[in-house]
Parts: C-alpha cells; structure tokens; sequence
C-alpha cells in the first residue's frame, strides 16, 4: 500500500495515513487502502484493537479535492460509491477501533473518525464539514452518523456553517471522548484502548455489534439483538473463566473464545 501504513504494537494495530504532502487528503486509493487495511486487521487474531491516526501532523483534511473537481454525478455513484465501503470496513472491524486525531479533521477527515468507535484528540486538532463552501454536502457518513453522536442541532450546526472546532469544542459537544497534549496523544490512545482489550474479544465484539446494531434500528429490535448477543456469550469459556474468577476472587484469564 502506498499511503496506509499497518504499524503493530503488541496486541494494537496502528493504520496510519501517509500522504503528507496533501495533509493526508483521502483518494479513492487512499479509501480503497483504508478498506485493505482493515481487511488485514479484522482478521488477524493476535490484533485485539486498532487505532487509526494520521500521526501527529494531520488527521486528513477531507475527500481529495483536486481529485473530486472534474467529477460528474456517473462517477461519483459508481466510483466513488463503491469505494465508500473501505469506511464501513472500518466500522466493521470486531474490534475496538480508536480514532487518534490531531491537526486537521475535516470533511471525510472528520466522517473517518466517525467511524471510529472512539475519537481521542490532541490538544491541535480541528474539525469540521467544510463541504458545504465547496457547494456539496457531507457523502461519506457525515450528515447520518454525527446527528447520531452529537444530535442534529449540533450536527447541523457543524454542516450548514461549515466551520471549524478546536478540539475543546468537539470535546464540549460530544464528538471526541478525550483531549490530551499532541506529545501524548498515540500513548493516550493506548492506554484507552488497552484498558478495553484486556476483557474478552467475544463479548468486545458482541458489545460494538450490539451498540451499532441499536443505533441503526427502533429500540425493541436492538433490545432484541442485545438479547441474543447476551444469551450467545454463555456458551464461550470466557464468560464461565470471567464468572469463576469473580466467585474465587481473582483477575480472570480471558482466552477470546
Ligand atoms: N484535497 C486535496 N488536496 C488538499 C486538501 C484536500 N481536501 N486539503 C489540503 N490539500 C493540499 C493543498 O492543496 C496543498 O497542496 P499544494 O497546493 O501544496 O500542492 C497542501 O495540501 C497543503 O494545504 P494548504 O496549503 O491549503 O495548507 P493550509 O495550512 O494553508 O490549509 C486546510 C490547510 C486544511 C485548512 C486547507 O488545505 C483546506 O481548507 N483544505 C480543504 C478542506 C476541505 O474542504 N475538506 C473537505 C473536502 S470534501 C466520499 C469520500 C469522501 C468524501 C465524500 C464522499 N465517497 C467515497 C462517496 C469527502 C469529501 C470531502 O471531504
């Protein structure tokens, strides 16, 4: 791949953007790696969590522009469409999945991190939806999952003003589970997520499941679902290994199955 890198760190994978040059702006080969990328994480059993960061220069500042300009309706519904699902192959991940952002965040920058279970951001980070000044709107998630985060006024807010937010204001508006010291951020991101993947890789990939799952439907479906997902993890050695541990007072010994 030319512009996403797979870094490994114990049990986390780190896909890392690499396209300085246009602040790591997303092409369709940029999504279409992003897709391989998580494609390759999903599946490996030794990667427990994933982060997906941009370093500590730019998160990514939007779909590419240079590359979108010339563009007719035909190519973005085929094209462009079919490449979307390198962002719901991220979502998809069984994985924790922890977006750590500083810099720029903007446009389908900022729908990246959406997709993100969690977003961590360091203390420069910027985001916003800029599309509206370019006379588009949000595609690739923006105006369906950050009304389901924030709210729709405040999503609203952030699409037809296309402004920018520092990263205390998406802290204050709920976009961002935490700000931390740019120096910080990759360790900080770290840390969250290992005080997830040290529980049970079934019932972490149920709960995203569950949670998700819910998001998208009427309440009584997702109960329904969560139900399932509940009953399910009965049957793994993890949930006995996590009940024993508890009646003999001691740390269990999650295996992930
Ligand atoms: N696209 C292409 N190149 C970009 C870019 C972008 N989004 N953002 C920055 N660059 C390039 C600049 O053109 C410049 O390249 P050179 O001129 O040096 O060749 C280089 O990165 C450095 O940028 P600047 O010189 O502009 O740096 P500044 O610090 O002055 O400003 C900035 C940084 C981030 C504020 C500014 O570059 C900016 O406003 N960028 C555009 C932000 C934006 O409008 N983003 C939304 C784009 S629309 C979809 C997939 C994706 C999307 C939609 C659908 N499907 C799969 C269906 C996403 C759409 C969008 O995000």
């Amino acid at each position: 791949m030319d512009y996403v890198l797979i870094e490994r760190d114990e049990e986390i994978a780190v896909i890392r953007l690499n396209r300085p040059e246009a602040k790591n702006a997303l092409n369709l080969q940029v999504i279409a790696e992003l897709g391989e990328a998580a494609d390759i994480v999903a599946r490996d059993p030794q990667v427990k969590g994933v982060i997906v960061t941009g370093g500590e220069g730019d998160f990514a500042a939007g779909g590419d522009i240079k590359e979108m300009a010339t563009k007719y309706a035909p190519d973005m519904l085929t094209a462009y469409g079919a490449d979307l699902s390198g962002f719901e192959k991220l979502e998809r991940i069984p994985k924790p999945v922890i977006a750590a952002v500083s810099g720029y965040a903007l446009g389908g920058g900022c729908e990246l991190a959406l997709v993100c279970d969690m977003i961590v951001a360091s203390d420069t980070a910027v985001f916003g939806l800029p599309e509206i000044t370019l006379g588009i709107i949000p595609g690739a998630g923006g105006t369906q999952r950050l009304p389901r985060l924030v709210g729709p006024n405040r999503a609203k807010e952030m699409i037809f003003t296309g402004s920018f937010y520092k990263a205390e204001e998406a802290l204050a508006m709920g976009l961002v589970n935490k700000v931390v010291p740019v120096e910080k951020l990759m360790d900080e991101a770290k840390a969250l997520l290992r005080k997830c993947t040290r529980h049970g890789a079934v019932a972490l990939a149920c709960a995203k499941a569950s949670v998700n799952e819910g998001m998208n439907t009427d309440l009584y479906t997702g109960l329904a679902y969560e139900r399932k997902c509940f009953s399910l993890l009965f049957s793994t050695e993890d949930q006995k290994e996590g009940m024993t541990a508890f009646v003999e007072k001691r740390k269990p010994q999650f295996k992930g199955r």
